[in-house]
């Protein structure tokens, strides 16, 4: 079956929903092509923690009701290292603060308010393909229960993440990757349990880093370093907790409150961008674009970034006519992009235990932290980059 439609949107994640009810919102049709369930998709628990220019973004967005209910905001965070807990005063340092709201409630709201706008989201694409993202005529097919379907579009936006089809659809020639891997992962735990503390813990520690999180006042999310290869059926909840206890402070470990898991994943840690985000009349958003490293909690606010400059792209073009803010869209996302890549590869260098480092690099490593923590001036360079830069 062939249908039309303005933007054909490749991906249903928090870049996907988003971008097509920014597009709605100005009155722009788009299709959303998803090859997941919407209860897998509910399911998948990643991001935690938003800038407030994210959170402004989903509030204009008509997503802030519960979102305005039941984050927590936080004005400080912790960096525990040598066993002593430090406290930087992300508000006293930048005048702003951070939020906790689940990426999965994120994708909740968006997948409600599209229901109840009845916008065209396909849930189960299979075989999505790009066709003529040079021509001014751009193609999206894909096989729903067997059938094939072609959708002609004037745009395309990948926003299908790092493993999607979107970023394979532009020449070898053209792209460019910037990568680097870590020889570590993250194997991270959901419980509902109280969280050890009311703000986020980053712990250095000689076994490896380890963060804690939280979902909610009685939902507790905690991280452990582990190597890439980590396998989760090695990691019985037990296992987790009593490693968790020797590489948090230990006041922390003796208040923790322990439970059985309700999610346990290991996630790879990577630094990965794709230049340009635009070829023809495919542009590339999120994930499909890029990834950071965990460690700054950069990748979802991100990934609303690139959505919030594509929206006000496709929508100057559609109402004006206007092509420079879509020429100009990939350069205004990649500076964002870079600088948050420094920073979470900064902090993830700071915090993380790497095998192959040497004595002397471990000794320079604490020599950082101990004046990251003595320093306003240094801990101000990291406040202004954790709450986010200023959106230009
Ligand atoms: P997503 O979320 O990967 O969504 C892509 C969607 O595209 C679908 N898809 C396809 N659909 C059709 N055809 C295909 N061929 C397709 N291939 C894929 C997928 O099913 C999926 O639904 O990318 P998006 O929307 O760009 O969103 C990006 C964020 O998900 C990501 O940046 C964050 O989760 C990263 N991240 C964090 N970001 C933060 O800002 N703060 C955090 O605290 C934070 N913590 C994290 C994180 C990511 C983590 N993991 C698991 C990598 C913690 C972890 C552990
Ligand atoms: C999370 O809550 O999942 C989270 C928070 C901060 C990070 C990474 C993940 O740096």
């Amino acid at each position: 079956m062939a249908m039309r439609t303005q933007v054909g949107i490749v991906g249903g994640g928090p870049s996907g929903l988003l971008l097509a009810r920014l597009l709605s919102l100005a009155g722009i049709e788009s299709v959303v092509l998803e090859k997941r369930t919407p209860e897998y998709l509910r399911a998948r628990v990643r991001a935690g923690l938003l800038e407030q220019g994210t959170v402004d973004l989903l509030v204009g967005a008509g997503l802030g009701e519960r979102l305005g209910r039941e984050r927590l905001s936080h004005d400080g965070v912790e960096i525990a290292f040598d066993g002593r807990r430090h406290r930087l005063d992300l508000k006293g340092l930048t005048g702003q603060f951070v939020s906790i709201y689940g990426q999965a409630e994120i994708q909740k709201d968006l997948m409600a308010a599209h229901e109840a706008a009845k916008s065209q989201i396909v849930y189960e694409a299979e075989d999505v393909s790009l066709h003529g993202i040079m021509t001014d005529r751009p193609r999206l097919r894909y096989h729903r229960s067997g059938e094939a379907h072609e959708i002609g579009c004037d745009f395309i936006a990948g926003c299908d993440g790092f493993h999607g089809v979107s970023r394979q659809a532009i020449p070898q020639e053209v792209i460019r990757i910037y990568e680097r891997t870590y020889p570590f992962g993250w194997l991270g735990i959901l419980s509902d349990t109280r969280p050890v503390n009311h703000e986020l813990i980053y712990c250095v520690h000689e076994r490896g880093f380890a963060l804690c999180t939280m979902r909610s006042m009685t939902r507790s999310r905690y991280y452990l370093q582990v190597s890439a290869d980590e396998d989760v059926a090695d990691w019985p909840d037990e296992r987790f907790w009593s490693e968790l206890k020797r590489r948090i402070p230990a006041d922390a470990a003796a208040a923790l409150e322990t439970g059985p898991a309700i999610e346990k994943s290991v996630a790879q840690l990577r630094s990965f961008v794709a230049e340009p985000l635009r070829h023809g009349r495919l542009f590339l958003a999120g994930d499909a674009a890029h990834i950071v490293p965990p460690t700054g909690a950069k990748g979802l606010n991100l990934a609303a970034t690139d959505v919030r400059f594509l929206a006000e792209a496709l929508v100057a073009y559609f109402e004006t006519g206007r092509t420079d803010l879509m020429d100009g869209y990939s350069q205004r996302c990649l500076a964002r992009v870079w600088k948050a890549q420094r920073f979470s590869w900064w902090m993830t260098t700071l915090t993380h235990r790497f095998p192959e480092a040497s004595a002397f690099e471990r000794r320079a490593q604490m020599a950082e932290l101990g004046y990251l923590v003595g320093s306003r001036a240094a801990q101000t360079v990291l406040a202004e980059n954790y709450v986010g830069l200023p959106i230009v």
